[in-house]
């Protein structure tokens, strides 16, 4: 008799005293999502190396970020009126449904609506919708929908941490002769060129109209991920390099090196919901060997 194998979904306790959601795929890769910042931790291949960095150092406290995964930010990217990226990474988010679907795709669907405190910082009426979908791919939808009377501007972005083995091989294909602001000279715009982007030191730009399909490859690892968005205008790549990273508390010495984040969002130029509108934005990622 053989067995088929078959997809399961379940719920750990997690860190900071919150229940976290684990899923397989009958892949093989696996997930796990915490509903507190709506936040995918882990994303990891059936043969258990992991597709996504997740801090060692990383804090699980209310009101505090976890540095790793893919945080979800909104309504604000950055540093700003409101918390650094915004409150939904530090907000608890409600599980609307956990389940394996016919076809073996694990679907997790997370919404956040404002409580007395989200409203008291930032008085309007929304609701944010994450869909999760696990099968050989990792799909992600947001919708940010007005429920309000009046209009709100909004910027959002998967914060998407990616595990390389060294940050000063990794390769970002898809981004030439895009224009980007680059935070670390003065949001100056510059243009790309390469067709092979490479970071040789701290690295925070906004990369603008970028393409909906980009590579995130790690040679030596001899694979890569590859990004696929809709309703993502722009692409962030970030890493605070050794400098930086001194700065950051909840990164292990020298982790900095493991990881890049090459970020999904509408950034450079917020978006606008009018009332009952819904922006809708998805993110495919597909680990891909890469000779
Ligand atoms: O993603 C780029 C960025 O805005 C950087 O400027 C850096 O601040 C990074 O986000 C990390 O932000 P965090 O608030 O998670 O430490």
């Amino acid at each position: 008799m053989t067995f088929a194998p078959k997809s399961s979904i379940r719920r750990e306790q997690g860190r900071g005293g919150v229940s976290w959601i684990v899923a397989e795929h009958l892949s093989g890769y696996q997930l796990t999502i915490s509903p507190y910042g709506g936040q995918v931790l882990s994303w990891i291949r059936p043969c258990g190396s992991p597709l996504l960095f997740l801090s060692e150092a990383a804090t699980f406290e209310p009101g505090k970020a976890i540095r790793g995964g893919i945080p979800v930010v909104f309504p604000q990217f950055g540093k700003g009126e409101l918390p650094p990226h915004g409150f939904a990474r530090t907000a608890l988010w409600d599980a609307d449904w956990e389940e394996v679907l016919p076809n073996g795709t694990v679907s997790i669907g997370l919404s956040l609506r404002p409580d007395s405190l989200v409203r008291a910082l930032w008085p309007h009426a929304f609701s944010l919708q994450l869909v999760v979908e696990l099968s050989q791919r990792l799909a992600m939808t947001l919708r940010v929908t007005n429920e309000g009377t009046a209009p709100f501007s909004c910027s959002t972005a998967l914060h998407s941490y990616f595990a390389v083995s060294d940050v000063s091989q990794c390769i970002i294909r898809g981004l030439s002769g895009l224009s980007y602001i680059d935070l670390l000279r003065g949001r100056e715009v510059f243009r790309e060129e390469r067709q092979e982007v490479t970071l040789g030191g701290a690295c925070d730009r906004i990369y603008r109209g970028a393409p909906s399909d980009v590579h995130i490859v790690d040679p030596a690892a001899m694979s890569a991920v590859r990004l696929m968005k809709t309703g993502f205008e722009d692409l962030v790549v970030w890493n605070p390099w050794e400098q930086g990273a001194k700065s950051l508390p909840d990164l292990r010495e020298g982790a900095w090196r493991r990881m890049v984040c090459v970020e999904a969002g509408n950034i450079a130029v917020p978006r606008v919901l009018l009332p009952s509108e819904t922006q809708e934005s998805t993110q495919v990622l597909a680990f891909e060997p890469a000779g």
